[in-house]
């Protein structure tokens, strides 16, 4: 359909900051069109956001070719109708007139700002020409790529590996590293939360009524509701989980290790464990019990700050409540250096209760692979990836991912670390990086140090950043290429399985202004352009996505009208009796998977770790990193490094990351990031309310405003993340609020290689 949406009423809701009244807009913006028309569907359809990589299933339609309304996803059970302010804010993003909707192409000093439009046909000839002049003078891996996970990063990868470069970063190493890594190295895979059915969940910072996951955020508060469920949460700050928890508990900042080395400590002492499961499960046991000798909770009280009969107790109530209990790791990772073992510690903890495939406890995901393998016949289709067999080439890795004896070498060499891109930019080690391509990520604001990271941008020969706004990162590109926003794209089939085969899709919603391009498009052209596409077996997003459903025309059929299909099995946790009997009733086959108890532990033997069993201690993380193979009080919890307050940073609710604040909507709703202060601080400081302050480092210094609050310690200072942006052209946003990232260093917590996010600062007057 097409819409009257006319130039004046474009103007009036989304107007183009005081630029367009008067001056023009900014070069390759959507403001500098004029009017857009909105087509697409007048009717639901189904897909899933793209506000934050959550990635929630949504519907939306067009409203009187003026509007786009967004809604959760009916076919998603987890969802309902229910959406954040973000998801319900993507028209604000589409039709933001700053956004951006044509390639440019630089033509002032890197940096500058200074811009020529370009065709997608120019700008794409012109990146394969200097890319493969790099690849010829310098070699493949001179060219490094970094996305964020997601539809995004699978196409990257697949361009990267056609390229030859082994230089492929994702978000892992400034977000989930840490929990990846542990897991791997304790259970050989993740492990997913029962929320639903806990009765004692001991949160670290699990911020998910801020950092949120629509499905996950609404199983959590209704949890928190609920008089069967014990919420306990562990946090420097009084958060929207913290308010909502039976107890807060202000730990300081980057000592959560201590105060579950004391619940450890505790448990066994008394023998208060699932013995059979550690003894079934589990090996190292030995050596956790000789670590924890000393971690009494009165140890833990000097260092957490929180009272050592707490620790008592609560060791207490999760051995009453178990195994139907959580002790929740939570999800950006990166509390400091000791960040690994603390959550190593956390995992076995849970192990330790017993909690594992048991009711209100911690689960396998059930992917449709594992299901009708079980049930001896097809209850769920599987899918494919059309590009598997793209190989990850095999050379050195600028941070030496995955290098046997190297500091990243339990770094997949498909993740890699973006914290030590600088560092083999600016020393040329282990070889020279020419260029780069990014793709939805923006490092100038969400990796520590941005100031250093600039600087080795400034050496490189090539940039390029693709992006819906011209992010500062952007701002350093040699060539911008918008990607049309995610109502605008159709991509390909997502497995979301969790304890049930479950697929997603995303199908476009809106017609794409000004026939911006989606991901798939751009690799996939730049790949024919550079006659390294021999390997790809698809040309169109609806090749990649029939070979994905391996053909299965059923299957996308279904999820290109619902966007979601989940296959409505029994749920099925291998330890847990009335589960294993509804399964075996519904799917006689699976009886011969049953263990002599009658239950199915058994699929517990032989996991993806060394040993197949549940490691307390890990040998192989013991051999390349000593003392580090069980958790131990290892001395790295002081994250002061010598100053007298932590800085830490977490989500709001209202935007994301360093993405969305100057999306119209979403700006007007919360346009500020101050900083929180204790009122002990802020009168030991002199400062009130709305008082400037600069917050001091070696690493750099940002101002910032004075919040006080009682919801905070009096050692410890917070930011909401992603504000104080630099770039000009993000006119809402520029200049307003703090980036606590440029207080950072730029180290890593050992074995994981976490970037980490709580920093000591000095508070100075502006
Ligand atoms: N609204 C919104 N939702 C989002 C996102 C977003 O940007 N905005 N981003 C998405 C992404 S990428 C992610 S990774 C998830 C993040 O989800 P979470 O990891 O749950 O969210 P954060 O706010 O990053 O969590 C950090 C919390 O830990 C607290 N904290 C800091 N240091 C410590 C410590 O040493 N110990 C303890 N116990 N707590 C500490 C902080 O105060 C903060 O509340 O959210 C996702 N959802
Ligand atoms: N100081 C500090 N730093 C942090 C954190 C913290 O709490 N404190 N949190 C960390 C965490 S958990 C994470 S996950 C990372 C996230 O950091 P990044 O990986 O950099 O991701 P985002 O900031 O979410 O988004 C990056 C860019 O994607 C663009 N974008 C949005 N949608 C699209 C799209 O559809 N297509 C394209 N091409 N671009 C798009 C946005 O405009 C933005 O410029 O930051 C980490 N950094
Ligand atoms: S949490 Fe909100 S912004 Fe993130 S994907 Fe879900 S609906 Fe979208
Ligand atoms: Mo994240």
């Amino acid at each position: 359909m097409s819409s009257n949406y006319t130039r004046r009423d474009f103007l009036k809701v989304t107007s183009c900051s005081t630029a367009i009244a008067g001056i023009s807009c900014m070069t390759g913006t959507l403001g500098s069109l004029g009017a857009q028309t909105i087509s697409g569907s007048t009717k639901f359809v189904r897909s899933y956001c793209e506000m934050c990589t959550s990635r929630c299933q949504i519907e939306g339609k067009v409203v009187d070719g003026k509007s786009v309304f967004i809604q959760g996803n009916k076919y998603s059970k987890g969802m309902g109708t229910s959406v954040c302010a973000r998801g319900a804010a993507g028209h604000s993003q589409l039709y933001d007139p700053q956004r951006l909707v044509k390639p440019l192409i630089r033509v002032g000093k890197r940096g500058e700002g200074r811009w020529k439009e370009a065709t997608y046909e120019e700008a794409l000839n012109l990146i394969a020409k200097k890319m493969m002049k790099i690849k010829e003078e310098y070699g493949p891996q001179a060219v490094l790529f970094s996305s964020k996970t997601g539809e995004h990063f699978s196409h990257l990868s697949t361009f990267s590996k056609a390229f030859e470069s082994p230089n492929l970063f994702s978000h892992h190493s400034h977000c989930p590293i840490a929990y990846k890594v542990a897991f791997k190295h304790t259970y050989g895979t993740g492990l997913k939360r029962d929320f639903s059915k806990s009765k004692y969940i001991l949160n670290f910072g699990h911020n998910l009524f801020e950092g949120i996951n629509v499905s996950s955020t609404k199983k959590l508060a209704k949890a928190a509701a609920s008089e069967k469920t014990k919420l306990v949460v562990l946090e420097p700050r009084f958060s929207i989980v913290a308010a909502k928890a039976d107890e807060w508990h202000s730990v300081k900042p980057g000592t959560d290790l201590a105060f579950v080395l004391s619940l450890i400590h505790v448990w066994l002492r008394d023998g208060k464990y699932d013995k059979e499961f550690v003894q079934r499960y589990t090996v190292g046991i030995e050596h956790l019990i000789e670590s924890t000798k000393t971690t009494t909770p009165q140890w833990q009280e000097k260092i957490t700050g929180i009272k050592a009969d707490v620790a008592e107790r609560v060791a207490n109530e999760l051995y009453k409540a178990a195994p139907n209990c959580i002790i929740d790791w939570g999800h950006k990772t990166t509390t400091g250096q000791s960040e690994y073992q603390r959550t190593r510690a956390i995992l076995i903890a849970n192990a330790l209760m017993g909690n594992i495939e048991k009711e209100g406890g911690l689960f396998f995901k059930k992917k449709a692979k594992t299901c009708n393998k079980l049930a001896g016949i097809d209850i769920a289709p599987t899918i494919t990836n059309p590009d598997k067999h793209f190989e990850t080439p095999k050379t050195l890795r600028v941070d030496r991912a995955s290098l046997k004896g190297s500091d990243n070498a339990f770094v997949g060499r498909n993740q890699g670390v973006l914290m030590d891109i600088p560092k083999a930019i600016l020393n040329k080690d282990p070889y020279e990086v020419k260029g780069w391509f990014m793709i939805r990520t923006n490092p100038l604001i969400t990796v520590a140090d941005p100031k250093t990271m600039k600087e080795a941008m400034h050496k490189l020969d090539f940039i390029v950043v693709t992006d819906v706004y011209m992010s500062e990162t952007a701002l350093m590109a040699d060539v911008v290429l918008p990607e049309a926003t995610y109502l605008e794209r159709d991509e390909g089939i997502m497995d979301k399985s969790s304890s049930k085969p479950t697929y997603m899709i995303r199908n476009k919603i809106v017609d794409p202004i000004n026939n911006t391009l989606a991901s798939h498009e751009i690799f996939r052209t730049l790949a024919k352009k550079m006659g390294i596409d021999k390997d790809y077996k698809w040309d169109n997003i609806l090749q990649y996505r029939v070979q994905q459903a391996k053909g299965n025309d059923k299957l996308l059929k279904e999820l290109m009208s619902k966007g979601y299909v989940s296959y409505s099995i029994p749920t099925l946790y291998y330890r847990e009796e009335k589960y294993v009997k509804d399964f075996v009733n519904k799917y006689p086959n699976a009886r011969k998977y049953l263990d002599e108890d009658g239950l199915m532990g058994s699929m517990l033997d032989n996991l993806k770790t060394p040993s197949g069993k549940i490691e307390i201690f890990s040998q192989q993380v013991e051999e390349e990193f000593k003392g580090y193979g069980v958790p131990r009080d290892d001395n790295n919890m002081d994250v002061t490094r010598g100053y007298p307050y932590i800085l830490t940073s977490g989500k709001s609710a209202i935007h994301t990351n360093g993405h969305t604040h100057n999306v119209p909507y979403l700006n007007m709703l919360m346009s500020d990031n101050p900083v929180w202060i204790n009122p002990q601080t802020a009168k030991k400081e002199n400062l009130k309310n709305g008082d400037k302050i600069y917050l001091e480092n070696d690493i750099g210094k940002e101002k910032g405003t004075v919040f006080v609050t009682e919801g905070i310690r009096p050692d410890t200072l917070f930011v909401y993340m992603g504000f104080g942006r630099e770039s000009s052209d993000l006119k809402r946003t520029n200049g307003i609020g703090t980036n606590q990232s440029k207080l950072l260093p730029l180290i890593k917590g050992p074995v994981c290689s976490t970037m980490v996010t709580n920093v000591g600062v000095k508070i100075t007057k502006a």
